[in-house]
C-alpha cells in the first residue's frame, strides 16, 4: 500500500548509481543560485502551505534516500500561491545529504552548499489526478527545498530520527503517522527563490517548479549522524554501503531566470 508517488517509479533507481545519460533537457536540476543574477518579482504571492499531519503513512527506504510518504488521494495536505497557479498536493518528503557537512545539498547559494536538503514533492491535483501523470507534465510538480545547517537539535525532526533505525536498509518499510511537515519549514516561508527545472533523479523530467526557502533550518549534527547511518543497499547483500552523498551533480543554468519573492 505504498502512495502512488514513489512506488511506480521505484523500479527506475537500481541503475542510479551508475553515470546516467542525462535527457540533455534545457532545464534540469539542481542548479547554483547567483543571488545577484536573481530577478525580484514583485507578482510572486505568499505560499499557502496546508497540512494535514493525519494523511502521513510510512517511511521507506527506496535505496536512494528515505521517504516520508502521505496519503495523495484527496486535497488534505497541499501548497498553493507563490508562484504556482494551480493547488498542488503533497505526496512525500525526503532529504539529500552528504558524508560531512561541507556538502550535502543538491542546490547551492553563490556556490555555498549545505549539509542537507529537505524537498517536499507535491503534484498539480488541479490538472492531474495521479502522480504518474503529472510527473511527465511541464507543470506537473512543485517541489519546496529547505536547507539544513548544523545547530541546535531539532525537535520536530526528532520523531522522525527516532523512526529511521526501523529502515536502515534498502526496501525497508516502517508506519509513521501524524507527521505534521509543516515543522520542517523555516521561519519566513514568504522568502524563496524559484525557477523551472526537474526531478533530480531518474526519470529527470523537466515536470518541477521548484520553491527554495531562503531561510535554512537547524538540525544537530547527531540527527544528521542518524541519516548518514542508513544504508543504500539491502540486508541481503554482502557490502553494505552508508547513504550518504545521494545528491545529483549541479546541472546548467542554460539562461533560465531565478525569480526571488523578496528584495
Ligand atoms: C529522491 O528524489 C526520492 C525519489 C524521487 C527523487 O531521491 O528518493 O522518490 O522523488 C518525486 C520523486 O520521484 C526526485 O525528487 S527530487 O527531484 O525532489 N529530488
Ligand atoms: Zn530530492
Amino acid at each position: 500500500n505504498l502512495s502512488a508517488c514513489s512506488s511506480k517509479l521505484a523500479f527506475m533507481h537500481p541503475m542510479w548509481q551508475e553515470p546516467l545519460a542525462i535527457p540533455g533537457g534545457d532545464r534540469q536540476s539542481p542548479i547554483d543560485i547567483v543571488v545577484r543574477k536573481s530577478v525580484f518579482d514583485p507578482q510572486l504571492r505568499p505560499l499557502k502551505v496546508q497540512y494535514d499531519p493525519r494523511t502521513c503513512q510510512q517511511i521507506w527506504n527506496n535505496g536512494y534516500s528515505f521517504l516520508v510518504e502521505y496519503d495523495d488521494t484527496t486535497d488534505k495536505s497541499t501548497v498553493k500561491g507563490g508562484p504556482l497557479e494551480d493547488q498542488f498536493r503533497l505526496c512525500q518528503f525526503h532529504f539529500h545529504w552528504g558524508e560531512n557537512n561541507a556538502w550535502g545539498s543538491e542546490h547551492s547559494i553563490d556556490r555555498r552548499l549545505f549539509p542537507a536538503e529537505l524537498h517536499l514533492v507535491h503534484w498539480n491535483s488541479d490538472k492531474y489526478s495521479l502522480f504518474e501523470e503529472a510527473v511527465i507534465e511541464e507543470n506537473g510538480l512543485a517541489v519546496i527545498a529547505v536547507f539544513l545547517k548544523i545547530g541546535k537539535r531539532h525537535e520536530g525532526l526528532q520523531k522522525l530520527v527516532d523512526a529511521l533505525p526501523a529502515v536502515r536498509h534498502k526496501d525497508s518499510l516502517v508506519e509513521f503517522t501524524k507527521f505534521d511537515p509543516a515543522c520542517l519549514l523555516p521561519e519566513n516561508i514568504d522568502d524563496y527563490w524559484t525557477y523551472a527545472g526537474s526531478l533530480t533523479t531518474p526519470p529527470l523530467t523537466e515536470a518541477v517548479t521548484w520553491i527554495v526557502m531562503k531561510r535554512h533550518i537547524e538540525v544537530s549534527h547527531d540527527q544528521l549522524a542518524v541519516f548518514r547511518s542508513l544504508l543504500f543497499t539491502s540486508a541481503e547483500e554482502q557490502v553494505q554501503r552508508s547513504m550518504v552523498n545521494n545528491f545529483r551533480v549541479q546541472q546548467a543554468v542554460k539562461g533560465r531566470t531565478v525569480r526571488s519573492s523578496f528584495t
